[in-house]
């Protein structure tokens, strides 16, 4: 809850929480304000008095809030003196003002908060970039609400306000700034299509879910990473792609990635798409859900609209249902999944349970995709036949005449092509027709 972005102050800024449900919110923000409390935390900041829930048919225009509740909270405001208010909401410019005025205290909405912690965790040059752009154009419509104290000038003939001038300065910079940022990011871009692009012959599989689903313990355990994990909203920022070896000597590239949220600012979305997209792009995509969750159904449906937002053909092959440790009533793991047409894999990434049987689905998916094929190599050819081993899915090794090696292996076609171009005119492919074998 700091501007300039990533302040390494201990000072832990003590905050109000509030929030209006409208018609069409989920239940979960019913109640509690849980998860704006845990975003608080993720941004240390400290949560003071109790949270104030108001439900409305419809917004008030200038505060959002009724009338009467920014009275009450206004009384909690006098009595902790907040450093902040945190609405749950999103807030236009007006709003914010009105109520900072009402309160006489800083107003931080949701999108600020969500913005402020990715602030904090973002690791990589892409990352901070991301977030920058993201925070300064939901700052551009807001400039004016910085310089509310100028503004007494305004209106006097034949002047214009300080204020005014110094706005004008502020949109300039802050334009240059968006432009220049877009100008570095697409670069970054460029170059990590260019990585992704020279991927092409693994097969990659896409973690997706929620935040603190467990995504990342999920790709430690699986590839012996260790990788940032903690029960805390967006651990993870940046995609992270890891080799995993399946028991079969295949490898897979299993790529982790920023978590979702309910009602995600669409700055952030837009500005995330680039890192997004490179996961997305997997062969194989899991969802990963917190199952011991009370929330778990909300969460997975924000998860399926954020990914719908973004390209109507996603759809996540497989389902896993993480943390089924925690999970006493097996009969909900059943409600959550209903008819959803994904395989539903349940498992556990902390004790490990489960994860053989999603093994087992991973590489199903990636029979299915394979194809079989006999390569003779002269047996002279070390570093042919060497190739040719590390590419996995060995099936069969066979000299034959004492001259030539046959090895049999099970493929995805990218795999297949890659090792074509590795081997040039060394090695001779011959498909072997399903069944047959
Ligand atoms: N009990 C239990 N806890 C788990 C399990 N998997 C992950 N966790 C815990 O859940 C918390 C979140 O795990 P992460 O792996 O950081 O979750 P994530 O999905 O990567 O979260 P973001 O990066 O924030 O999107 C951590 O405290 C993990 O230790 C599990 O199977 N059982
Ligand atoms: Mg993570």
């Amino acid at each position: 809850m700091s501007r300039p972005p990533q302040s390494t102050q201990a000072h832990h800024d003590r905050v109000v929480v509030c929030g209006v449900i409208l018609p069409g919110h989920p239940q979960e923000f019913e109640g509690e304000l849980s998860e704006v409390r845990a975003l608080v935390g993720a941004a240390e900041g400290v949560v003071v008095g109790e949270g104030f829930v108001q439900r409305r048919e419809r917004p008030t225009p200038a505060t959002l809030l009724g009338k009467g509740k920014v009275e009450e909270i206004r009384t909690a405001v006098d009595q902790h003196k907040p450093d902040a208010v945190v609405v749950d909401n999103d807030l236009t410019p007006a709003q914010g003002r009105n109520l900072e005025k009402a309160w006489g205290v800083r107003v931080i909405d949701r999108s600020e908060l969500i913005l402020d912690i990715f602030a904090r965790r973002a690791q990589t040059r892409q990352a901070s970039l991301q977030v920058e752009l993201a925070q300064n154009e939901y700052l551009m419509p807001r400039l004016r609400r910085m310089w509310t104290h100028l503004e007494r000038t305004e209106g006097a003939i034949g002047t214009r306000g300080p204020g005014e001038t110094q706005l004008e300065t502020d949109r300039r910079l802050l334009n240059r700034r968006i432009a220049d940022l877009k100008a570095e990011l697409s670069v970054i871009e460029r170059r990590k299509q260019r990585q992704v692009a020279s991927r092409s012959g693994q097969f990659t599989v896409g973690l997706v879910g929620y935040t603190n689903a467990g995504k990342s313990t999920l790709l430690n355990r699986l590839t012996g990473s260790q990788e940032f994990a903690a029960d805390m909203p967006f651990a993870t920022l940046d995609t992270r792609t890891r080799k995993w070896v399946l028991p079969d000597k295949r490898i897979v590239l299993l790529s982790d990635t920023v978590g979702f949220l309910q009602r995600l600012p669409h700055h952030l979305v837009a500005s995330f798409h680039a890192t997004l997209e490179e996961t997305l792009q997997a062969d194989l995509l899991l969802h990963v859900v917190d199952a011991s969750h009370p929330d778990a159904g909300t969460q997975m449906r924000a998860v399926d609209e954020v990914l719908a937002s973004m390209s109507a053909r996603l759809r996540p092959d497989v389902l896993v249902l993480n943390k089924i440790d925690r999970v006493d009533d097996p009969l909900s793991l059943h409600l959550l999944t209903g008819d959803s047409p994904a395989t539903v894999v349940h498992v556990s990434a902390k004790t490990g349970r489960g994860l053989d049987r999603l093994t087992e689905v991973v590489q199903s998916y990636l029979d299915e995709r394979s194809s079989t094929v006999d390569i003779f190599v002269p047996v002279t050819d070390g570093r042919t036949l060497a190739s040719v081993r590390a590419a996995g899915g060995l099936m069969e090794e066979e000299v034959l005449e004492e001259t030539t090696m046959r090895l049999r292996v099970r493929l995805s076609a990218g795999a297949l092509g890659l090792l074509r171009q590795r081997t040039g005119s060394h090695a001779r492919f011959a498909p072997v027709v399903e069944g047959a074998r």
